[in-house]
């Protein structure tokens, strides 16, 4: 059995299982990405949900494997050299588990360059940008109501960012083309979650966008991608 006394966080979340990978997330756009690709992957893993705030994601015991204080991380018992690994930031997590496991990434390198190319693009464009837009037009529009200006900037940015990925995918089933990676993986929760989650679609112009929106209905209709996006479930 694996040991993983080293990592504090298994001290508050114990793992019930310490030979497979540990999980900690929500059900946020940033937390679904690896529970879709650890669904997708079909590799056993247990889920640990943890909640915002200082009983959570600030709590010592958090912060010990993510000093950043923000799901998503993860233990892995077997990482490199068969010694257990702790990981966080979406990004780096699965690129890790598509190199881990060969897949969910081309395998030739140009294609691999290529899929880091909107990995990165979703880490430092779409996440946040469409994260800011959330932030402005729902949950601080009261402290916004006098200035239209941070709302726009981020709508502005956000249309501009999905309107690169429709032109990606007007000709392509996935933003690689025939090959579902982790370029879908990390994007498609966020531009879902603009809509689901801040009731956005209207404001960001979605009719203007049906290669995204036809892109969204594939993904969501993959049994895996579908399940990963509901895990951790609440208690
Ligand atoms: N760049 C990070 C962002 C993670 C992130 O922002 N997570 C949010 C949930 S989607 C979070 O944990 N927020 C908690 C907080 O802000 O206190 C990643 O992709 O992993």
């Amino acid at each position: 059995m694996s040991d993983l006394s080293a990592f504090p966080i298994t001290k508050k979340w114990p793992a019930k299982n310490p030979d497979i990978i540990q999980l900690y997330s929500l059900p946020t756009p940033n937390g679904v990405k690896v529970s879709i690709a650890l669904e997708e992957l079909g590799l056993p893993y247990e889920a640990h949900r943890i909640e915002f705030g200082p009983d959570g994601v600030k709590s010592p015991e958090f912060i010990s494997l993510n000093p950043n204080g923000r799901i998503p991380a993860i233990i892995d018992p077997n990482g490199p050299d068969g010694k257990p690994i702790g990981l966080f930031e979406s990004g780096a997590i699965l690129v890790y588990l598509a190199e881990k496991t060969g897949k969910l990434l081309p395998a030739d390198a140009a294609g691999r360059y290529e899929t880091l190319c909107w990995v990165m693009f979703q880490m430092a464009g779409v996440g946040p940008m469409l994260g800011q837009f959330g932030h402005f037009f729902k949950y601080a529009a009261d402290k916004v109501a006098n200035n239209a200006y941070p709302m726009e900037r981020y709508r502005d940015e956000s249309k501009r960012l999905i309107s690169v990925l429709e032109a990606r995918l007007k000709d392509r089933q996935w933003i690689m083309g025939d090959e579902y990676t982790i370029a879908d993986i990390t994007t498609f929760p966020w531009v879902r979650g603009a809509d689901i989650f801040y009731g956005g679609s209207e404001a960001l112009d979605y009719a203007g966008f049906p290669s995204v929106r036809a892109w969204i209905e594939r993904c969501v209709a993959r049994p895996a991608s579908a399940k990963g996006l509901e895990i951790p479930a609440s208690a």
